[in-house]
């Protein structure tokens, strides 16, 4: 797909005429992603803000546990405030992207949804939650390419920041567009990919070689699971930030159709992140636990120690019965 001016598909224009007239309507926003932002959520964050500023409206970036350092790099219209304890001003309606349920907000803001009005604008599937607009297209790669869409819609200028913007959402989104070929225009593309790619350091090094030697097969292969624990960070100085992309590079073993990597919190407390091949359904595994996400992506948290999420996870994978590729 090729994002230049209006090319994108026509059954999104009404859409996005909505969303763009939303944030007309009021004076004051608050713009946030999912709790914990990954590059499509930041990234639309960041167009949005960029897009009210053109606007002429008064906003706050928002996100309670900040920017991960990894995307750090990506060019901002304000600071992100972590905190909704000292807003600058009385926000009156919230866009909430590349989320669709208020559980995904963290606390302090799903208590004051109630309160505001919101557009929504996400490519997950669901039923939406804007109560002004609405946008939700699981069809796109990439909140950032619905964002597109809104910024054209809204008839301000496309700027080369908020291409730059949508771009990372877009790489991110696609596993660097393994999955579909894209361009936008403004975008720099080879600056962005080095921004991305070239962070390793040597702990990082040393932690993924650590959870490469924890990684154990189930099903004939088709299913890797591993779990990073609080000790393989500390012996590494590495942080969670770390095993970033970790769960990818375990889907490409030969065979794997599911692949899940746990994240110890605390030690009664475990994330996990599922990542499907094929045809498997991973979002089915994650409800199991009350998470959620994609087909392909998702996650969610379990209440006991990494050994034992991990022997309740690979129950619940092998309950569907998963064959190798
Ligand atoms: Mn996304």
């Amino acid at each position: 797909m090729l994002l230049t001016d209006l090319a994108y598909p026509a059954a999104w224009r009404d859409e996005a005429t909505a969303v763009a007239g939303a944030l007309k309507r009021y004076d004051r926003y608050i713009v946030c992603g999912h709790a914990h932002l990954d590059g499509d959520a930041l990234a639309s964050v960041t167009a949005a803000g960029f897009l009210l500023r053109a606007l002429g409206r008064e906003f706050v970036l928002y996100s309670p546990y900040g920017v991960p350092a990894y995307l750090e790099f990506v060019e901002r219209p304000a600071s992100v405030y972590t905190s909704l304890a000292r807003l600058p001003f009385t926000p009156q309606c919230v866009l909430a992207l590349d989320l669709g349920t208020p559980s995904r907000l963290g606390d302090e803001l799903g208590a004051l949804l109630p309160s505001l009005a919101c557009v929504n604008v996400d490519h997950h599937p669901g039923p939406g939650m804007g109560t002004v607009a609405n946008m939700i297209r699981p069809e796109a790669a990439a909140t950032a390419q619905l964002l597109a869409s809104v910024i054209h819609a809204s008839g301000a200028d496309f700027t080369p920041a908020m291409a730059s913007a949508l771009m990372t959402g877009l790489i991110t989104d696609t596993g660097g567009f393994r999955h579909s070929n894209t361009g936008l225009r403004g975008a720099d593309i080879h600056a962005i990919r080095e921004c991305l790619d070239k962070t390793w350091t040597i702990p990082r090094f040393r932690l993924w070689s650590r959870l490469s030697a924890k990684v154990s097969t189930a099903a004939s292969g088709a299913v890797a699971i591993c779990s990073c624990t609080l000790d393989d960070l500390g012996s590494t100085t590495t942080t969670q930030e770390d095993c970033e992309g970790f769960v990818e590079r375990m889907l490409s073993l030969k065979g794997v159709r599911i692949a899940a990597l746990l994240k110890e919190q605390d030690p009664g407390k475990t994330r996990f992140s599922l990542r499907a091949a094929g045809d498997s359904d991973v979002a089915a595994i994650a409800a199991v636990f009350g998470g959620g996400g994609h087909v392909k992506a998702a996650g969610g948290t379990i209440a006991l120690p990494a050994d034992e999420a991990e022997n309740e996870l690979l129950a619940a994978i092998l309950r569907t019965d998963p064959k190798p590729l």
